[in-house]
């Protein structure tokens, strides 16, 4: 029977803990469901104010508004729970509010109550895939989903064209001409090693930047205004701002306004080099199929170390020896918060081979199913 036009097909629920991964990785699924499956979404986001830096058309100060064909409602406290969608997707071990529990209780069959987890490739994660856990009350079962890297996980957030529109426009010097005008800034010069940075505060920017004003090959570093900038600031001995360029030796930093999440791609297409940090961007550089740098999200008692490495084992794989010493030196040294030059000058004589390992990586990752393919099916299993 079909659904009454008021009930989406999807419920998901994103609360935002800090920065922006968590709203970006919900916001491209749910665009995703919607643009690539004609599902009804209903996204649920207690903090609209940090939506609106990926997707400049939200508008916090309304409770409901429809953005590329996708509900957006902002959480709100007390909740007036509507009729639960078929799927109800949690985010990141959110907890959603009791009277939508309830309300899912009283639907036969009940919701497919899903939480989509974090990212990690480490071992224990395919066991732990689709386990379920009983409500200790309700007649519910919420369903543990990782995503992975691996045929035994939930997959990766991957769009159907991601590869074709990068390719185009990796292609298309107009684009590109487009991306800079609308950036406020002017192309890297020809020649130059073309760095993007996002990460967390970490010491080792204030060693890296150093280090490229002494390089042989000059580097034009492009930074989104994010956490980097007191370091950059700190380096550059002044306030700086969206449009400001710092030019110091082989070395020329322009700070960027933060991007809109597809420019933000775009920006990783174009650049030789990505430093990225968290879950999604560390995701997207990785379809970007250029070198990256990955600062992981920092948890209690290093837990993200073992973590990091998890990751390293199997990025680090196939590469040559030398390469894969360099890649792991020198993302334990970003992460530890202490960069020489000794470590850059290794990882940067194989970035030639790391561009080459970029593309055959995302290629290979390409070839499994997506994390929407893989949530789907298994939902339409349980429906
Ligand atoms: O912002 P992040 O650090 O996000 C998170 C959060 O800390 C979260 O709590 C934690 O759970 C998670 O990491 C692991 O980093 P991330 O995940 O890379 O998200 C950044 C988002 O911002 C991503 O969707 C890309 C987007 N972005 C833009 O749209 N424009 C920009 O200019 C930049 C720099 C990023």
């Amino acid at each position: 029977m079909p659904n009454p036009p008021s009930r989406p097909d999807w419920d998901i629920f994103c609360q935002v803990i800090d920065n922006f991964g968590d709203i970006g990785v919900c916001w491209r699924l749910a665009r995703q469901l919607r643009r690539e499956r004609q599902l009804r979404v209903r996204l649920w986001v207690d903090q609209l104010e940090t939506f609106r830096p990926l997707l400049p058309e939200v508008d916090p100060g309304r409770s409901i508004q429809d953005l590329h064909g996708v509900e957006i409602r902002r959480w709100e406290s007390p909740f007036v729970s509507p009729l639960p969608a078929p799927v109800v997707l949690e985010t990141f071990a959110c907890r959603i509010p009791e009277t939508f529990v309830a309300a899912m209780a009283q639907q036969r069959p009940p919701p497919v109550w899903i939480n989509l987890d974090y990212l990690s490739a480490e071992a224990w994660v395919p066991g732990c895939h689709t386990l379920p856990s009983p409500h200790p009350r309700l007649p519910l079962t919420k369903f543990f989903f990782f995503p992975g890297f691996t045929r035994a996980t939930g997959g990766l957030l991957r769009e159907r064209d991601l590869q074709a529109r990068r390719q185009q426009f990796t292609a298309d010097a107009e684009q590109q001409r487009v991306f800079w005008r609308r950036t406020g800034a002017a192309p890297p010069p020809v020649g130059s090693l073309r760095v993007s940075l996002f990460a967390y505060e970490n010491p080792a920017i204030g060693e890296l930047l150093p280090l490229w004003q002494a390089a042989d090959t000059p580097v034009c570093c492009l930074a989104p205004l994010s956490r980097p900038l007191t370091a950059i600031e700190a380096y550059a001995g002044q306030a700086l701002k969206a449009g400001d360029m710092v030019r110091r030796g082989a070395l020329e930093i322009r700070i960027l306004p933060f991007l809109e999440q597809n420019a933000y791609d775009q920006l990783l297409w174009l650049c030789d080099l990505n430093f990225v940090r968290g879950e999604d961007s560390f995701l997207r550089a990785q379809w970007a199929a250029r070198p990256m740098v990955w600062h992981i999200y920092p948890q209690q008692e290093a837990a993200h170390l073992v973590k990091l490495d998890a990751f390293l084992d199997l990025y680090c794989a196939d590469l040559p020896a030398a390469s894969a010493t360099a890649v792991r030196k020198f993302w334990h040294a970003w992460n530890l918060g202490r960069v020489d030059a000794t470590h850059w000058q290794n990882f940067a004589a194989s970035l030639p081979t790391l561009r080459e390992h970029a593309q055959y990586w995302q290629e290979a990752l390409a070839e499994e199913d997506d994390l929407s393919t893989r949530l789907l099916s298994f939902a339409g299993s349980r429906l």
